[in-house]
């Protein structure tokens, strides 16, 4: 498969995939938006067991490309009707995916492209990388699931401070408030998410795939049904091989092969 805005290459049952527009700071065209969903698609096609994403360049992204429309000329437009069709689809089948999604955020990610960092499960980012909820600058509000993640990850206050003022958040400090998993040296960036890939690629990863779907239903759950979505998750998790490979390389004191089945 090839594509002209992003990179997309599987090793080993690791996927990366890198958004390719460098020159725009890897800010989102529309056909951006289709070439990662076609490859979010691949990537479940290929049985990938972990995903990458990241930025080639000097930026993760930079959000919304903001010279593919003419504002001045085009007077009104419906950005809903954009959300409604690109950046909605595109968070929700990044969640939807079954297998970990590791963001290695290498640079500034602004906007669009803050959020879509945020969505993955977990983040990794250069020290040297910010974080810019740019949107109010632009007299916009936070979309790509920013306003969901947002509070959920660093609470109210400094999710609506982040997004008033659209100052930006070093990735230290990204790290210090629990917005990332963690921030690591520029020249270790790549090491590191690759390692965490390469080794979640060797886990359950359907068992992977059922706790991400815990965890966000837990968002919106009261705790019953929380209870009863873990026996139903629990359920399907027990009827895989890879628990019956767990328990039996415990019980022969060896280290388990997991098939992610
Ligand atoms: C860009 C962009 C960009 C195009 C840098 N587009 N070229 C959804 C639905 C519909 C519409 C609108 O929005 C949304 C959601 C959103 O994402 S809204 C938020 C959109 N993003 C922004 O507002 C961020 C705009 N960019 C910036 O504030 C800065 O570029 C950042 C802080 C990201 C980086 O600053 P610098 O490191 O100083 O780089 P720069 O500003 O010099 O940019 C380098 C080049 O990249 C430059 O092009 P040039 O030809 O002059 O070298 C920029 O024009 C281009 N670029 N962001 N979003």
């Amino acid at each position: 498969m090839s594509f002209e805005t992003i990179l997309f290459e599987l090793t080993d049952d690791v996927a990366v995939l890198t958004l390719n527009r460098p020159d725009k700071l890897n800010a989102f065209s529309i056909d951006m938006h289709k070439e990662i969903r076609a490859a979010l698609k691949q990537t479940v096609k290929d049985k990938a067991r972990a995903l990458v994403i990241t930025g080639a360049g000097r930026a993760f992204c930079a959000g919304a490309d903001l010279g593919a429309r003419d504002v001045k000329a085009e007077g009104e437009m419906d950005l809903g009707a954009l959300l409604e069709k690109y950046y909605n689809p595109l968070i929700l089948s990044l969640k939807d995916l079954p297998m970990p999604v590791i963001g290695a955020v290498n640079g500034v990610a602004a906007g669009a492209g803050a959020n879509f960092a945020l969505a993955c499960d977990l983040v990794f980012a250069a020290r040297s990388a910010s974080f810019i909820q740019a949107f109010i600058k632009i007299g916009l509000v936070p979309d790509a699931g920013g306003s969901f993640h947002l509070p959920r990850l660093i609470g109210m206050q400094r999710a609506m401070a982040l997004a008033m003022t659209g100052d930006k958040l070093d990735a230290e400090t990204a790290e210090q408030w629990g917005m990332i998993y963690q921030c690591v040296d520029d020249d270790t960036l790549m090491d590191t998410a690759m390692d965490c890939a390469r080794h979640l690629a060797t886990q359950p990863t359907r068992s992977i795939g059922l706790i991400k779907r815990l965890m966000t239903a837990s968002l919106g759950n009261d705790l019953n049904t929380q209870l009863e979505l873990e026996r139903q998750m629990q359920r399907v998790a027990g009827l895989g091989t890879d628990y019956r490979e767990g328990v039996q390389a415990f019980l022969e004191k060896r280290a388990p092969k997991f098939t992610g089945t």
